[in-house]
C-alpha cells in the first residue's frame, strides 16, 4: 500500500471571502490522519505551504486578483507535489480555495503522459482572464491547466498544457458561465451536469466516467470542490449553489472510484470553516476521503 503524503495549502487569494485559508486546519481537526491510519495507510503530514500575504486586498488595475501571490503559492505547491510523486507516494492536497489546483496539477501532470482529471464541482472553473466575470482565480484552474488563460498561470512550473480536454470529466456542474459553456463545446470536454446525475443516477454517471478515463489515461487526479455537494450537506463553502450532489451520492462516487483503483492523486478544496456549521463541511470532506481510500460500511 502506498504512503499517503498530505499537504495543506492555506490559500484564500483566489477568491474574496476570508476563511478558506483555514480549510487545512479544519480538515486536520476533523480527523483526516486518524481516519486514513485506521485504514492501515502510512500517512505523512508535510504541513502547510507558506502563502504570501496581500498588503492590500486587491490591485484594481489587475484583471485577475492577487495574480502574483497566487502564482507564487502555486509554484511552491507544484514543487512539493512533484517531490511527493518522485518519492512514489500518493499526494493528498487540502485546500484552500480551488486556485491551488493549478499548482497541484502542475506538480502531478509532469509524471504522466495522459493524466485524467475528475473535476467534482458545482462550477466548471473554466474561465480565463477574458471570460471571468469575477476576476477570481479559483474560477479558472481547469482552464489554466488546459492551457487557456493568463500565461503566468498556464505556464506554471515551466510547461503547458498540463492536461488534454479529452481526459477531463466534470461532475456536478450547475453554475456554468457563458464563456465556460463555449470552451466546453469548443474543446469537447465531458460534463455531467446535475441534469445527467438526476436522469442517469450517480452509479451510472460514475460507471461512464470511469470507463471513459480508464482506457486512455495513465493516472487520474480527483479535484473535489466541496461546493459540488448540496449546501445542505456542505454549507461551509464560499460559493454555494443549490441543487447539488447529496452526501450519499458523493459517498457512492468515492466508493466507486476506490473500487476502480483509478485515482493516483487527489485534492479536497474550498472548505471555509468561518461559513461552516460546527466544522460539518470538513467532516464531510474527511468522510469522503475515507470512502475514496477504501473504507467499507460493513
Ligand atoms: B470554485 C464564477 F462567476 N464562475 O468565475 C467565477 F460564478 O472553485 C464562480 O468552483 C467560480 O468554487 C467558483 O467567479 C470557483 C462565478
Ligand atoms: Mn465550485
Ligand atoms: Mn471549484
Ligand atoms: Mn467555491
Amino acid at each position: 500500500m502506498k504512503k499517503i503524503s498530505l499537504v495543506g495549502v492555506p490559500m484564500d487569494l483566489g477568491q474574496t471571502r476570508r476563511g478558506v485559508d483555514m480549510g487545512p486546519s479544519a480538515i486536520r481537526y476533523a480527523g483526516v490522519i486518524e481516519r486514513l491510519e485506521h485504514l492501515k495507510y502510512d500517512v505523512e503530514d508535510n504541513g502547510d505551504i507558506i502563502i504570501g500575504r496581500a498588503e492590500r486586498l486587491h490591485n484594481p488595475n489587475e484583471r485577475l486578483k492577487n495574480l502574483k501571490l497566487v502564482a507564487e503559492g502555486n509554484e511552491k505547491l507544484a514543487e512539493k507535489v512533484d517531490n511527493i510523486l518522485e518519492n512514489g507516494d500518493f499526494p493528498l492536497v487540502l485546500g484552500g480555495d480551488h486556485s491551488i489546483a493549478i499548482g497541484t496539477l502542475a506538480g502531478v501532470a509532469k509524471h504522466y503522459k495522459n493524466l485524467g482529471v475528475i473535476w467534482y464541482d458545482a462550477h466548471g472553473d473554466l474561465n480565463t482572464e477574458e471570460t471571468s466575470p469575477s476576476g477570481n482565480i479559483h474560477g479558472t484552474p481547469l482552464a489554466a491547466s488546459l492551457g487557456f488563460g493568463n500565461p503566468v498561470l498556464t505556464n506554471l512550473h515551466g510547461y503547458s498544457p498540463k492536461i488534454k480536454p479529452e481526459n477531463v470529466v466534470v461532475i456536478g456542474a450547475r453554475a456554468l458561465d457563458d464563456g465556460e459553456k463555449e470552451l466546453i463545446k469548443e474543446q469537447g470536454i465531458k460534463v455531467y451536469t446535475m441534469h445527467e446525475i438526476d436522469r442517469l443516477g450517480m452509479a451510472r454517471v460514475m460507471e461512464e466516467a470511469i470507463d471513459y478515463l480508464k482506457e486512455k489515461t495513465d493516472g487520474v487526479h480527483l479535484s473535489l470542490d466541496l461546493d459540488g455537494l448540496d449546501p445542505i450537506d456542505a454549507p461551509g463553502v464560499g460559493t454555494p449553489v443549490m441543487g447539488g450532489i447529496s452526501y450519499r451520492e458523493s459517498h457512492l462516487a468515492m466508493e466507486m472510484l476506490a473500487e476502480s483503483e483509478l485515482i493516483t492523486s487527489a485534492e479536497f478544496v474550498e472548505v471555509n470553516p468561518i461559513l461552516d456549521e460546527r466544522n460539518r463541511t470538513a467532516k464531510v470532506a474527511v468522510a469522503l476521503m475515507g470512502s475514496l481510500f477504501g473504507e467499507k460500511l460493513a
